[in-house]
């Protein structure tokens, strides 16, 4: 089967969308750390647009900070994949340009740093979720971590997210070149500052000069990204050749709806991002703190509960009525804790996401948003559950939600199938399940994990209890 590429681009059908624009002359004033499928239907779409619209300073060297398989499939692609679109009207591919080449940081790590170092890069853009920022809930690194502890002894081949930006920016510094930009892009409330913030704490650690010229000189605009990214599976990839007759093994599918609103707070150049379906703004918080807290808050719970019931899908779960009641339920409680832009109009902003839940050509698994929840649930539900409580709110579908991420700690469905919890912190809530006790001893000890308020104990204590003994269907159900 012919592979993709910049030789055989030709063979695809007219039907398959393909950049327009003279790939050779790419600049590549963008690398990437994190190159997963999101980056790849998200914010390279929008730079794919840039170079569309004859601007070509934005190409994209992407950057794995773990696994080889994205160069490994990519790099004999010419870094081409193809974008499909999906509803319930259809697909719609769409071959992106936008990527060069993908390095493997583990593999060659002076090679990204010499990258990141260049002139010519103007912004480093990151999607590294939640824990690659390598920060407590509290905003300290974590200095425990393995990895952590090297790039604090020596940055000469880095291992962090962290740890590659402060090389990259040191060696710009000792060779008179200007920072560069550096773009959060993971769903995290701050998310520039959060990068910014470890950044300086391990540049600070090495050079305290090398600190404050970041500091000063330095930019980590905020930034809100929001597209629903199913992994890509094996039949996806297989249908794909079997319509087109060329095999795309780096291909990502998506939603249609993409929003990305970014702090318009750049140290260098950027793409006139307004033009190409980005919003520039002067605060994100209140994007983000919305998304976060319904769209993924919903995310979250549907995954858990879901999952436990099991439900496979996203649109499987929302179209039990009792789930869905449920949802706008979560949405009535967390809405309240929301001082939404203007700009946003948050009941309209429930309906559309509805609709997005319910798409079923998405098939997007309750199993894959249930990954690394430790990291999540403190912004997704727990912001919202305190904001309620010290209030003195009672947020019942907040709590079960809460309490669901508990409950999936125990590695099995209702039904009694096993389950891998993936999560960084999986051994410890492991042993907390593994200590026995009761259903308030369990909530209190993963609680805290999640840094928590003990105000919010008897609330998820009483969720848990429901759980463990009548189960998810049940407990959602005694809800309504
Ligand atoms: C999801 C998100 O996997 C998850 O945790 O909640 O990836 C979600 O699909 C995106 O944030 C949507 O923008």
């Amino acid at each position: 089967m012919t592979r993709l590429s910049d030789a055989t681009l030709d063979r695809l059908p007219a039907a398959v969308a393909r950049p327009g624009y003279d790939r050779a002359r790419v600049a590549r004033g963008i690398v990437h750390l994190g190159i997963g499928a999101f980056h790849r239907a998200h914010q390279a779409l929008v730079f794919d647009r840039a170079l569309a619209a004859g601007d070509l300073r934005w190409g994209v060297t992407g950057a794995s900070l773990r696994s080889p398989q994205v160069a490994d499939d990519m790099n004999p692609q010419d870094g081409l994949y193809t974008l499909v679109t999906r509803d319930g009207d259809g697909d719609r591919p769409q071959v992106i340009g936008a990527v060069g080449a993908v390095l493997v940081a583990p593999r060659d790590p002076a090679a990204l740093v010499a990258r990141m170092a260049d002139a010519a890069t103007h912004i480093v853009s990151l999607t590294v979720t939640e824990k690659g920022y390598r920060l407590d809930a509290a905003g300290q690194l974590l200095c425990g971590e393995a990895d952590v502890a090297a790039d604090l002894a020596s940055l000469a081949a880095p291992r962090t997210a962290p740890g590659f930006v402060v090389a990259a920016l040191a060696a710009r510094r000792a060779a008179g070149i200007a920072p560069f930009t550096a773009l959060s892009c993971d769903n995290l409330p701050g998310n520039g500052g959060r990068l910014r913030g470890a950044v300086l704490a391990l540049a600070e650690a090495h050079d305290p000069a090398l600190a404050r010229w970041i500091a000063d000189e330095g930019a980590f605009p905020e930034t809100m990204v929001d597209r629903i990214v199913p992994a890509t599976t094996a039949e996806d990839i297989a249908a794909f050749a079997a319509a087109h007759g060329v095999e795309d093994r780096a291909l990502v599918t998506g939603e249609p709806f993409l929003q990305w609103v970014i702090e318009d707070r750049f140290c260098g150049p950027r793409p006139d991002f307004a033009a190409f379906g980005a919003q520039l703004t002067e605060a994100v918080a209140p994007w983000e703190e919305a998304k976060l807290r319904l769209l993924n808050g919903a995310h979250s719970a549907l995954a858990y509960l879901g999952a436990l019931s099991g439900l496979a899908f996203v649109h499987e779960v929302i179209a039990v009525p009792a789930f869905r009641a449920f949802v706008e339920r979560l949405w009535d409680e967390a809405a309240a804790s929301l001082s939404p832009p203007a700009g946003l109009d948050i009941a309209r902003y429930r309906a559309e996401l509805m609709a997005r839940f319910a798409n079923p050509a998405l098939r997007h698994r309750t199993r894959q948003i249930a990954m690394d929840g430790s990291q999540k649930l403190p912004q997704r539900l727990l912001a919202s559950l305190t904001w309620r409580t010290t209030r003195g709110l009672a947020s019942p579908a907040l709590a079960l939600g809460v309490a669901a991420w508990m409950r999936w700690q125990a590695g099995t469905t209702d039904a009694g199938e096993r389950v891998v919890v993936d999560d960084p912190l999986a051994t410890r809530t492991a042993a907390i399940v593994a200590a026995g006790g009761d259903a308030t001893a369990r909530a209190g000890a993963m609680l805290a994990l999640l840094g928590g308020d003990a105000t919010l104990l008897p609330a998820i204590a009483a969720a848990l209890a429901t759980l463990e003994r009548d189960g998810a269907r049940a407990a959602v159900a005694g809800l309504a």
